[in-house]
């Protein structure tokens, strides 16, 4: 994880909670069917169902709060360390940096309280950074101590011999031992978002319950006795990834419905639903989808295209096998998002019944209201995350931060991009991307990367450069997707959702000059959008680009392709994706 500062914990006071953003005034938020009660599962019987979770404040973990309360488990914090060597099971998923963490961990006496409540053999389960702290060091911004219990160092992925880092998405795993936690999910595919890992050694074989491939092989989970550990994401890995939690936290339930037999390898592309999400004109929070960005009827009343509720749109994807689920605030440009409470709303609801990555994007940027109060991008982003966003979106103000770093070549560290990779890691920083193809005859014409197109313009050009949009593709600005895409990935970004406004609802099949140009230029995730008509149109973009998923809207907020029809076609083209 790369979040090296706890921006709102370094105090002790403050340490297990985050400073809540104060809200403008509420509307009434209406959005959809909010009971899901039906979905969530009682835990065992007794007074079992309590479990005890380590959060020291560093980012989100709301997603693992809901998984747990989902499973019918109460939650009871971590105030002192004498609450971890109490606790009948310990849940501890790390956030943040590396070092941040050692450093609040240490200075509260929770490191001697961990050590030694694994010691003792007690249930215990670490998520992600919660398993790379029991290693004995990590190269993230260090070397820095851990807590030491494991043998070996956390070292970063070498994106040099073609892996994208941060890895993102849903790899395999090979379970190499009696994991307890995890015997019925071997060849399934769990949910990784980092960019350091620990590597197996002989001294520390005997810990590793199983091991993933990116790359070089590296220990996906640990398991002695009743301690485990694993680097991916079980809240974030549907079915199988409950399946887990439920076995840690329950161990003798017979209620556990085991997953199906998985065919997972490697690393799987991701198919993405998208939700461009806006008030209608009678103030109802509304799934919409333009063509080419334009989001109204062409009717008398010109009224905004109503596709459905987005809680309810959102929780129908998961169910229909979606790898990740987006929310874009498109009109989050002008009105400010924390006054857009049904919006904030919309990402509590869904996270609570959705196990799978949750996206939000839209307004992320500095902004004063009406009264004077200033709030930071950081926080109008914390507040997305505490919603239950498990990534944010920026699309104008990076490509402010973008031309401002081409233009002095200076890091400021102070742009949005950078200031939230900062804090919760450039993983959970996408940037959203709004081209517009400008036709060249000549690619001389303009000091911008161009592609010779496969399909010539509307005079016969044969070349053409994507110019950069903002304020929903309303403004044009004198930079390249091309251009872009490098100098977020030099700020801090952590992926690219690449959207194309020609294909914007078009169905004609995703932009692959666009995409394998810019696919091709960064090192890290890119998301292929805008266009998707059909399965073979995501084939299509796998097949000729280095794009790691694609998104799509239309069809499927239209019906007319299933999820799982996009998943069939692919692995009948021998792509490998989630079943
Ligand atoms: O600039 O940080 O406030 O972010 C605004 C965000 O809202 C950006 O991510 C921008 O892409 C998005 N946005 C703004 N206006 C619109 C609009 O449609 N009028 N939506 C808009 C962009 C594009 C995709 C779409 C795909 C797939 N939507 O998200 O879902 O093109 O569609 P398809 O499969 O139907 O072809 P900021």
């Amino acid at each position: 994880m790369e979040a090296p500062s706890f921006a709102y914990s370094a105090s002790s006071s403050s340490l297990l909670s985050l400073r809540k953003t104060p809200l403008s005034s509420p509307r009434l938020p209406r959005f959809g069917n909010t009971k899901h009660k039906n979905f969530s599962i009682r835990a065992s019987s007794s007074g079992d169902s309590v479990v005890t979770l380590l959060d020291y404040g560093a980012g989100n973990v709301r997603s693992v709060r809901n998984a747990i309360r989902f499973l019918g488990f109460e939650i009871k914090d971590v105030q002192t360390p004498q609450d971890i060597l109490n606790a009948r099971q310990l849940v501890f998923p790390g956030v943040g940096a590396f070092a941040a963490a050692m450093e609040v961990l240490s200075k509260t006496g929770m490191d001697e309280a961990l050590c030694s409540y694994i010691e003792k053999d007690r249930p215990f389960l670490g998520i992600c950074l919660g398993l790379q702290l029991l290693f004995e060091s990590s190269e993230e911004n260090g070397p820095v101590k851990g807590l030491g219990l494991i043998p070996g160092t956390v070292g970063r992925f070498d994106s040099s011999n073609g892996f994208r880092v941060p890895h993102i998405g849903w790899n395999a795993l090979q379970i190499t031992k009696d994991s307890g936690i995890l015997d019925d999910v071997g060849n399934h595919h769990v949910y990784f978002v980092h960019s350091y890992r620990a590597m197996p050694s002989d001294d520390n074989n005997e810990w590793i319950s199983s091991t993933c491939d990116y790359g070089d092989k590296f220990i996906a989970s640990i398991r002695r006795g009743n301690v485990h550990a694993v680097q991916f994401h079980p809240e974030k890995s549907g079915d199988v990834g409950l399946s887990i939690l439920r076995k840690f936290l329950n161990p003798k339930s017979n209620m556990t419905k085991k997953p199906g037999e998985g065919k997972a390898l490697k690393l799987a592309k991701r198919v993405i639903a998208c939700l461009d999400v806006r008030a209608n004109d009678n103030g109802d929070l509304v799934v919409t989808k333009g063509d080419q960005y334009d989001v109204r009827e062409h009717t008398k009343e010109n009224e905004v295209r109503n596709l459905g509720k987005p809680v309810d749109l959102a929780g129908q994807y998961y169910k229909d096998g979606a790898d990740e689920v987006s929310f874009l605030n498109i009109t989050g440009f002008r009105d400010f998002p924390l006054g857009d409470l049904p919006m904030l709303q919309v990402l509590r609801y869904t996270s609570e019944n959705v196990f799978v990555p949750l996206t939000v994007g839209g307004g992320i940027r500095d902004f004063t209201d009406s009264t004077g109060r200033y709030y930071s991008s950081l926080e109008v982003a914390s507040e997305y995350f505490r919603s239950g966003a498990d990534k944010i979106s920026i699309g104008s103000d990076a490509v402010y931060a973008a031309e401002e770093y081409l233009r002095t070549g200076v890091k400021t560290g102070k742009t949005s991009l950078e200031q939230i990779s900062r804090v919760y890691g450039n993983q959970a920083v996408v940037v959203s991307i709004d081209p517009r193809r400008v036709y060249l005859k000549d690619p001389n014409d303009v000091q911008l990367k161009t592609v010779r197109v496969s399909n010539l313009g509307p005079n016969g050009e044969e070349y053409a450069w994507y110019q950069c949009t903002v304020n929903g593709g309303r403004e044009g600005r004198q930079i390249g997707a091309y251009e872009l895409a490098k100098a977020v990935e030099e700020l801090g970004a952590g992926e690219i959702l690449l959207n194309c406004i020609d294909c914007d609802g078009q169905g004609k099949g995703f932009d692959v000059d666009l995409i394998k140009l810019v696919s091709d230029a960064v090192s890290i995730p890119v998301i292929a959008s805008s266009g998707a008509g059909a399965p073979a149109h995501f084939s299509e973009v796998f097949n000729k680009t280095n794009a790691s998923a694609a998104l799509a809207a239309g069809i499927f907020h239209r019906k007319e392709v299933p999820i799982q029809s996009v998943k069939e076609h692919l692995l009948k083209e021998g792509i490998e994706v989630r079943i």
